[in-house]
């Protein structure tokens, strides 16, 4: 295999001419560099791949093949020694290959490169590295070692709302083989083929196709696709369904389809039968996935997903962990729906389902705060538990794209997670996600990040580099000049960073998902510039003009939040709501306050404000975000089955007294207005509400003219009501 050109025919540049990336700056950050010299080797112009017959036309050669000129022959022609552990073609090399599925070798030398994979897909991962290293025509010299520290690393498409296009999943696949990601699971929650009514039906022709086509483009990528099924539902234990649910399965492999995966989460009654859900497993196990023998494990997500669902006395997961072949992989949370890892909770889960979880990670899935984006970093997760768990899926937005932000992390994170550091990797990502606008993007994730008030209470840090700023700010009434300085800064960033991307061609799909919050941003920073000037505005006459102005930002970004991104669910575009809204918000008060003292004037000193509260003595109540709209109430909804016991109730309290013309519920069963009493403070005393049922599962009440501060729903059944809290809705009489 070796070539007897002459050094001197390719270039090696010295170490300032042309810049080429260093190892370090791959993503996922490989696990071990040698630098062997300071000094670049030019990209070949051709190279010559030396691999054994049977390695060509696989998928890492294409992909090298994608990116080099590939010569015909070696003479004159720069090698490139390619091949998996075994192959003649790197024999010479294979003692530094790792010893670790999916690890390679890598080396650049001034007359040749090798890359060694442990196995294909290692391979794959050490072309990828060589492919990222490439910056201004040159490549960085040296040896990668490299390879991963959990087994499957990915992505769950989980999520409630409008699934991927088939464009976003094409452009993910790429995404995930670029950055070692291997499995892809299709589960999106409102495919009707996967779920409820469909699970049993093969999919349409174009649907089929457009499966086919994913399937092989993630094979093109190293990725395992899994097709996931969600029939819990609606299953009868019987013979028929499961034959029903093979036939669906064998109709995916046909398609290509070498990985399965069965979700029960999300469901009640009869499909939560552990028993059952591991008798099915088993036989589809058995039946299916070791009779094809090209087949990657069966995963499956248990009903009790999350430690606070789960009740070992019952013995939901203890049954799932005697019962289920070893080889079959459960999936896991955390301590609850939306949840960090660390490592005792590994152990608790580990230890019920007697193997090692695979992590559904609940990041940055949106589905359950619609009007938030979450482009914040990705941390939370111990470092220390990489042997613990077998897998680690993201479930991200709907928003692809944006998704990226986080799963580039994920990918660094599960690759490894020693060195991994959250900030560092969470720049990178938006560095790559939009290389020429990085900053711009950078500054809008910074006020992109939190969730806001949500049932899961799962928060992140937001603004974080400005927090000390406002509080002095604030604290300081608008006074203290260096934090005045550095907000007012901020806010003009904000604004003119909205701006470039909004009008940047760059990444077009990024720019279209984001764009209602883009405009929320650059309204944001444009208000808080106005709400600096009021605070410092000593000049009667140009405080009213200031004032105005503020006040039309304001009313600009209401308009953005009741028009752009209205999802039944949380609509709405919500921008700097953990931090810097609410502190600018407060300025204003606070300077339209002072000026109306000094002036004894009565301009409106209200921002945003919510004359409602919620209260509840069911845990999974006490959360629920409220939000009004001209005279409508309405309370964000949960998809969770809340257990509801008796006497426990729900109540919501008004600042003043109110009159109802509608007030609806809907919990998601038929037939439930029975277990509940409605009742209504008026004057101090409470007044019962007959419930009325509905022909579905919407119950409704009527108040006439009664004008009341308080609404309480109660159960009043003898049993636990198991119910969900789908909707809530209160118009108010116009007057
Ligand atoms: F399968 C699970 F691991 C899981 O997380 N299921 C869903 C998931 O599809 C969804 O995207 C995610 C975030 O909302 O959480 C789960 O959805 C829920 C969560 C609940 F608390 C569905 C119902 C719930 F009650």
């Amino acid at each position: 295999m070796k070539t007897s050109i002459t050094l001197a025919f390719w270039l090696t540049l010295g170490s300032g001419a042309m810049l080429a990336q260093s190892f370090g700056e791959v993503n996922p950050a490989p696990q071990s560099i040698a630098k062997t010299s300071e000094k670049n080797v030019a990209m070949p112009q051709k190279a010559y791949v030396a691999a054994d017959a049977k390695r060509y036309g696989t998928y890492p050669l294409q992909s090298l093949g994608a990116w080099v000129n590939v010569a015909p022959d070696k003479k004159n022609n720069f090698p490139i020694y390619v091949g998996v552990k075994g192959d003649k073609s790197i024999k010479k090399y294979e003692k530094f290959i790792p010893k670790k599925e999916e690890g390679y070798y890598l080396s650049v030398q001034a007359d040749r490169i090798v890359i060694a994979g442990a196995d294909e897909r290692g391979l794959f991962y050490g072309i990828q590295t060589l492919k990222q290293s490439l910056k201004n025509g040159a490549l960085p010299m040296g040896e990668v070692t490299d390879f991963p520290d959990v087994k499957y690393r990915g992505v769950v498409e989980g999520f409630y709302g409008t699934p991927w296009s088939h464009r976003d999943r094409l452009s993910q696949l790429d995404f995930y083989g670029k950055h070692k990601l291997n499995v892809y699971i299709y589960g999106p929650k409102d495919d009707p083929y996967h779920s409820v009514p469909n699970w049993r039906k093969p999919y349409p022709e174009k649907e089929a196709k457009q499966i086919k086509e994913l399937v092989e483009y993630a094979h093109k990528n190293g990725v395992i696709f899994y097709w996931a099924i969600h029939p819990g539902q609606d299953i009868k234990w019987n013979e028929e369904d499961r034959n029903l649910l093979i036939a669906k399965f064998e109709k995916m492999y046909e398609l290509g389809v070498r990985g399965f995966a069965v979700f029960f989460d999300d469901i009640s009654g009869e499909g939560t039968k552990a028993d059952k859900q591991a008798e099915l497993l088993n036989y589809i196990d058995n039946h299916f996935v070791q009779k094809k023998k090209d087949v990657a494990p069966l995963v499956m997500c248990p009903t009790e997903y999350n430690k606070s669902w789960s009740n070992i006395e019952k013995g939901y997961l203890p049954t799932l962990g005697n019962k289920l072949n070893p080889g079959i992989e459960i999936m896991w949370t955390g301590n609850t729906v939306i949840a960090c890892i660390d490592k005792p909770d590994m152990e608790w889960i580990n230890g019920h389902i007697k193997r090692k979880a695979y992590i559904w990670w609940n990041f940055p899935v949106s589905d359950y705060v619609r009007d938030h984006l979450l482009l914040g970093a990705t941390y939370g997760n111990s470092l220390d538990i990489a042997n613990d768990l077998s897998g680690f899926l993201s479930n991200p937005m709907e928003r692809a794209e944006a998704s990226k932000i986080a799963l580039y992390s994920v990918a660094d994170y599960t690759w490894n997670m020693k060195n991994y550091d959250s900030d560092k990797s969470w720049r990178r990502a938006i560095a790559e996600l939009l290389p020429n606008d990085a900053e711009a993007l950078q500054v809008v994730a910074n006020h992109n990040s939190d969730l806001g008030p949500n049932g899961h209470r799962f928060r992140r840090d937001e603004s974080v580099e400005l927090q000390p700023a406002l509080t002095k700010l604030w604290n300081s009434r608008g006074q203290d000049v260096e934090a005045y300085i550095k907000v007012l800064q901020e806010c003009g960033r904000l604004s003119a960073a909205a701006d470039i991307l909004l009008a940047g061609k760059e990444n077009v799909p990024l720019i279209d998902e984001i764009r209602p919050w883009l405009k929320q941003s650059k309204l944001l920073g444009d208000y808080g510039v106005q709400v600096l000037s009021l605070v410092q505005e000593k000049d009667a006459k140009q405080f009213v003009k200031t004032y105005k102005h503020a006040k039309s930002l304001q009313t600009l970004m209401y308009e953005v939040d009741s028009k752009e991104n209205q999802n039944p669910y949380q609509p709405g575009v919500k921008v700097g709501s953990k931090v810097l809204l609410p502190t600018l918000d407060n300025l204003f008060t606070y300077a339209v306050t002072e000026y109306n003292k000094q002036h004894n004037q009565q301009l409106d000193s209200k921002t945003t404000y919510m004359p409602f509260t919620l209260e509840s003595t069911v845990p999974q109540l006490v959360s629920q975000p409220l939000r009004t709209r001209g005279g409508t109430l309405t309370a964000s909804p949960s998809n969770e089955v809340i257990k509801w016991e008796k006497g426990k109730h729900l109540t919501i309290n008004s600042e003043s007294p109110i009159k109802a013309s509608e007030i609806l519920f809907d919990l998601g069963v038929n037939n439930i207005a029975s277990a509940f009493t409605l009742e209504v403070k008026v004057n101090g005393s409470w007044v019962n509400i007959p419930l009325q049922q509905g022909g579905n599962t919407r119950i409704t009440a009527n108040t006439g003219n009664l004008a009341f501060t308080a609404l309480r729903l109660t159960q009043v059944r003898d049993a636990e009501a198991q119910v969900y809290f789908k909707n809530f809705k209160l118009v108010q009489k116009a007057n």
